[in-house]
Formats: structure tokens, C-alpha cells, sequence
């Protein structure tokens, strides 16, 4: 699925970072022989049947000096290294395409002008772009290693990261900052096409204000971080067909059927503790009342009777 291996780098930031890794890399290895080896010497040389006596060494002004020294200047050189790599990713260019990334448990969404939404990355080939990111509740951190970029995304800040693809194909986005049970699922497609498949992509997306109103409000309260549309179980129960069905609940830890009606998504949603979804653990969910104003609760209401059962 992923675009493997290819000597032309994927994106401008992959030089910068490649070099300063194998110029760390190759310091640390030349020492990690380097010690080795003299240790290995020493044993063998200072053994105790040749050396019986250990003897104090004290005051060696030139060791001294040289083992300041030559530290601080190899330190030094990672350094520069590593700060000529990272000094552009701070300088977005002034002419970058903005995506909106909001990161929550657990995926990813990508927002572009128009207020069209998407779940992959998708961008047009030697353009930068930048992301303006934020987090709806615990810290992430986007990755793309085809890119050589990684920033966390950090609740109540707007962390950012720009690069320009320069390949065609699909790359991995991970999120590096473990986040919760489904963190490891937490994973997108950085899709690089042409400017032109770019703009047909881009024409082909609806946008947000024809989605319905209270999916909007449930996107922006992070419901669905909980709760799937499609079935799949996440930390709470989908809401597929969740109108009008039957299910077991818990109250006071006494199961009790009830068919789900706008009174019981209602409950559900300001007093989630009182009837709790069998299987499912009490708690976890907290109470809307109060945090969302009492008619946007209501349209959330309108909206998952819409999801009837069929
Ligand atoms: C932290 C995860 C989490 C978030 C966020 C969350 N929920 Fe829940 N939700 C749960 C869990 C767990 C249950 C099942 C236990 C229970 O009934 O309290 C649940 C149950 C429900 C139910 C009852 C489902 C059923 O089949 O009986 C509804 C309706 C619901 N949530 C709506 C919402 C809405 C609307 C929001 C956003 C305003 C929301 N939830 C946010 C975890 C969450
Ligand atoms: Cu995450």
C-alpha cells in the first residue's frame, strides 16, 4: 500500500535530518569501537598476575585538556548538524498551503479551504505546505519518516509543521505519542498526486456544511472519537442503527431492556452514568449538561434519530 524505498528523497526536509543522523550515528559508532576495543586492551594488559598493585594516577593536565576538548568540538559538530537540519522546519514559506489537522482519539482529519474535510493527507507534488495542528483532547504526535517530519500535537496549543513533497505515492502518518487504547490504529495516508489530480480530488470532497448539523457538533465535541458511525466498536458503542433498537443497559447494576428513543439518547448524552450500556464501562463517558448548550444536544439527538436501524 505504502511507496517503498527510492534513493530521490521525499521530501526537502529528508536531507538535512539524514545527514545529521549519520553524522551522529557515525560518531557514536567510531566511540563504540574505539572504547571497546581499548577496554578489551586494558584487560588484557593490566590484568591482575602482571599489575598485582593498583597505582594512583593523579594530575594529568594534558589528558585533562584533550578530553575536554576533543568532546566539546565532536559535540559541537552534531550540533551544527542537527541545527542546520531543524532551523528551516521552523520557517514556514510565506506562500505555503495551509491544511488544518485536528488530532483526537483516535484519528486524524485533515481540513482544507472550503471547509471540505478528509481523512488522508492528500497534496499536490513540489508545493509546500504547512499544518496547522491541534489536538480535540489528549497529546499526539504526526509523524510522516518518508518525510523525516514529527511534531506533537498538544491540547490548547496550535503546533505546526511544513514540508514540500517532492515524490509521488502514498506515505505512512503515524501518530508517535501514545494516546489511549486505540492509539496503535491511529494511522493515515500522506496521498502526493499531481497539482491537477490534486484539484479534482479536491473538487470531488463535499463540504462540512452540507454534512448534518449535529454530526458537525458531535466532530467538534469529539464524539466520535468514542463512538463509530459504522459499527465498529470503539471505546463506546456505535451508533449505526442506534435509533429504535433494543439493548440491555445497567441501572444501578441491574440489566433492564429498553428501545432507544430520543428521551434515552437524551439521558444518554447529560446523565451517561445513570443507564449504561451493557459491555461497555460506566464512567467513562462524562455528562454533556452544561457543555454543550441544551439545543445543540437536542439537533445531536435529531441527528442519531436520522440513524435508524434498518
Ligand atoms: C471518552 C469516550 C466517550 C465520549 C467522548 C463520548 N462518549 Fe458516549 N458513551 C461512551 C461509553 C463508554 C458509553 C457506554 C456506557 C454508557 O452508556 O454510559 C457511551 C454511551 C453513549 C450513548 C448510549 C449508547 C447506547 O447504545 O446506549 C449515547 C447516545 C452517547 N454515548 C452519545 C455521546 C455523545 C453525543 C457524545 C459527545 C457529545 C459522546 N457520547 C461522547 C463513551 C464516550
Ligand atoms: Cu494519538
Amino acid at each position: 500500500m505504502f511507496t517503498t524505498y527510492d534513493p530521490q528523497y521525499a521530501s526537502n526536509m529528508v536531507e538535512g535530518v539524514d545527514t545529521a543522523f549519520m553524522v551522529i550515528f557515525g560518531i557514536s559508532f567510531f566511540f563504540l569501537i574505539g572504547i571497546t576495543a581499548v577496554m578489551i586492551w586494558f584487560i588484557i594488559r593490566y590484568r591482575r598476575n602482571k599489575h598485582p598493585k593498583a597505582i594512583q594516577v593523579k594530575d594529568n593536565p594534558a589528558l585533562e585538556i584533550t578530553w575536554t576538548v576533543i568532546p566539546t568540538i565532536l559535540v559541537m559538530i552534531m550540533f551544527y548538524y542537527g541545527y542546520i537540519a531543524f532551523s528551516p522546519m521552523r520557517d514556514v514559506p510565506s506562500d505555503a498551503r495551509v491544511v488544518k489537522t485536528v488530532a483526537k482519539m483516535w484519528s486524524w482529519e485533515f481540513e482544507y479551504p472550503g471547509n471540505k474535510l478528509s481523512s488522508e493527507l492528500v497534496l499536490p507534488i513540489n508545493e509546500p505546505v504547512v499544518l496547522e495542528m491541534v489536538s480535540l483532547d489528549v497529546v499526539h504526535s504526526l509523524f510522516i519518516s518518508a518525510f523525516r517530519v514529527k511534531e506533537d500535537v498538544v491540547p490548547g496549543v496550535t503546533s505546526y509543521m511544513w514540508f514540500i513533497p517532492e515524490r509521488l505515492g502514498n506515505y505512512e502518518i503515524l501518530c508517535t505519542e501514545y494516546c489511549g487504547l486505540n492509539h496503535s490504529f491511529m494511522e493515515s495516508v500522506a496521498r502526493i498526486v499531481t497539482r491537477e489530480q490534486f484539484d479534482t480530488w479536491l473538487d470531488s470532497i463535499p463540504a462540512a456544511t452540507n454534512l448534518d448539523e449535529g454530526l458537525v457538533i458531535m466532530r467538534n465535541n469529539a464524539c466520535t472519537g468514542c463512538h463509530s458511525m459504522d459499527g465498529t466498536k470503539l471505546v463506546g458503542p456505535s451508533f449505526q442503527g442506534i435509533f429504535g433498537r433494543t439493548e440491555t443497559v445497567l441501572i444501578d447494576g441491574t440489566p433492564t431492556q429498553v428501545t432507544v428513543d430520543s428521551a434515552y439518547l437524551y439521558r444518554s448524552i447529560t446523565d451517561p452514568d445513570y443507564e449504561v450500556a451493557e459491555g461497555y464501562n460506566r464512567g467513562l463517558m462524562k455528562s454533556y449538561k452544561g457543555v454543550i448548550q441544551d439545543k445543540d444536544i437536542q439537533t445531536i439527538v435529531q441527528f442519531l434519530m436520522t440513524l435508524q436501524k434498518e
